[in-house]
């Protein structure tokens, strides 16, 4: 079995409600384990990571001991940066022994070819202060920048009030989306940049199964043979994805 999960937003929050929250992914992952072959985590992870060549942020002890834990068992783990953790560097592959992936990625997994990406970065042409943004984030002088010339403590809290800002914008459009009555407290067609970005994709790659993360919407889309999962956050819509043995993908849902 491989499985899926994304927008965990690990330190999001107060400190209850992000220990909250790490206590139940760690618990997730220890139950994945059990017929593990590989764990994908699709962006997101950490609410927001920066790493110097020497330094690590504080925090997500019990996370990295359970991925090193388990990338010891032999379980394989594969993780996509977000827009929250784009700046992992290498520590998480030296010392918890995982893959990290900052692009999309065209794998075969259980004999199928699974389209896996956070998506952010997808689909955002008609959005160019949203472009400029990640591009400057994006890019190695903004990292230098960042691990030479700002100190530690005070990058993380630019960090952290940056990361809540992006959450916040997103919590509002999820609250607009409920007063215009769609429903639920989710608005499925916020996924549908990423569902038109696998359409177009599909048409000109065989693809079995998309798999995103971003839109913090947990949703499973099929039309046709087109097949795209949207992994949910695990604040307010926990999902996770399985792909088992015969290649057959299912999203399942947790207790909000
Ligand atoms: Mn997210």
């Amino acid at each position: 079995m491989i499985y899926f999960a994304s927008d965990v937003h690990l330190g999001a929050g107060d400190e209850a409600a992000a220990r909250r929250v790490e206590r139940r992914f760690v618990a997730w992952l220890d139950a994945a384990a059990r017929d593990a072959e590989a764990i994908f985590l699709v962006g997101d992870i950490f609410d927001f990571w920066f790493e110097y060549r020497r330094v690590v942020p504080k925090g997500f002890v019990r996370t990295l001991g359970k991925l090193a834990e388990l990338t010891d068992r032999g379980i394989r783990v594969a993780f996509f940066t977000g827009n929250h953790d784009m700046w992992v560097g290498d520590y998480l592959t030296r010392e918890c022994g995982i893959e990290v992936y900052t692009a999309p990625q065209l794998m075969t997994l259980s004999g199928r070819r699974v389209f896996v990406a956070h998506g952010d970065n997808m689909k955002i042409d008609g959005q160019p202060m949203l472009k400029l943004l990640n591009r400057t984030f994006r890019s190695r002088t903004m990292k230098r920048l960042f691990s030479w010339g700002v100190h530690p403590d005070l990058a993380m809290k630019f960090g952290h009030w940056w990361s809540g800002k992006s959450r916040k914008s997103h919590n509002n459009k999820d609250e607009r989306a409920r007063r215009e009555g769609t429903g639920g407290g989710f608005d499925a067609s916020l996924t549908e940049p990423l569902i038109e970005y696998a359409r177009e994709y599909a048409a000109v790659h065989a693809v079995d199964h998309f798999v995103f993360g971003h839109m913090h919407f947990a949703r499973d889309f099929r039309e046709g043979a087109l097949h795209v999962v949207n992994l949910g956050c695990w604040e307010k819509n926990p999902a996770y994805a399985v792909l088992d043995d015969r290649g057959e993908m299912t999203l399942k849902y947790l207790e909000p």
